[in-house]
């Protein structure tokens, strides 16, 4: 009985896997760099996005998808109200976004006007981690209000990402957060991630992370 359930986990990650890979091919054929976002509810996701998309347009033509639990439509508005094109994916429940509901976003794109497509996965530090979606990047947003332990206590969603980038530093001076501690959690797990500080509400730091995105972008074009 235990087998057969491990089985069947693996058959549906295997498939998620070769969607992720056609994902993958497809974005390349038309030289677009994609990225992942993960994080927990209200670490800054959207904020991040959308001053990513400010300083990236417009020499860099972008596209997001949404991803949420609920049918909601409040992040994809928010996107497509600084006249970026937005895509809403509702998981009906699931707590992850997986490679064929990205799939199906992205073929709702022109993807011959695009050089970047960002995800924004559902927000939680658990579920999003076993799933690829075939993007080129995954990046982790912390933020100071949720806690220096979190790479501790969440290990798993910090092992197979390219950056992560701590929000909502203008909180520090009154929130009790050891940075060292904090980077210390993550390196231990994954010693080649880039390590960005930001605030997404005074645009502090955010030169840094979108001069390295703009690179990586770059380098793919
Ligand atoms: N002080 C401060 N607040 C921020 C910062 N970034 C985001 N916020 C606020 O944090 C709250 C959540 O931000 P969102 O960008 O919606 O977070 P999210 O991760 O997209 O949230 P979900 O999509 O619901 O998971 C909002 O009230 C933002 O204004 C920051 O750098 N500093
Ligand atoms: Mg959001």
């Amino acid at each position: 009985m235990t087998t057969k359930r491990i089985e069947i986990v693996q058959d549906i990650l295997n498939v998620n896997d070769q969607i992720a890979e056609q994902t993958s091919s497809e974005l390349h054929l038309h030289h677009i760099f994609s990225m992942n976002i993960m994080a927990s509810p209200g670490a800054g996701k959207t904020s991040l996005i959308m001053r990513t998309l400010a300083a990236l347009s417009p020499e860099i033509r972008s596209a997001v998808l949404e991803g949420d639990t609920a049918p909601v439509t409040i992040d994809a508005e928010k996107i497509s109200g600084i006249g970026i094109p937005a895509i809403q994916i509702n998981t009906g429940g699931d707590c992850h976004l997986n490679a064929n509901l990205v799939r199906k976003g992205i073929q709702a794109l022109d993807l011959d006007t695009l050089d970047l497509i960002i995800v924004e996965n559902v927000g939680n530090l658990i579920c999003p981690a076993s799933w690829k979606l075939g993007t080129d990047i995954n990046v982790v947003i912390a933020s100071i209000p949720e806690g220096d332990d979190k790479p501790y206590k969440y290990p798993n969603i910090y092992r197979g990402i390219q950056a992560l980038v701590l929000n909502k530093i203008d909180l520090k001076p009154y929130v009790d957060f050891n940075v060292s501690y904090f980077k210390a959690g993550i390196t231990a797990l994954n010693p080649q991630v880039e390590f960005f500080e930001v605030s997404s509400k005074t645009g502090e730091g955010i030169d840094a992370w979108t001069a390295w995105l703009r690179e990586k972008i770059t380098q793919l074009s």
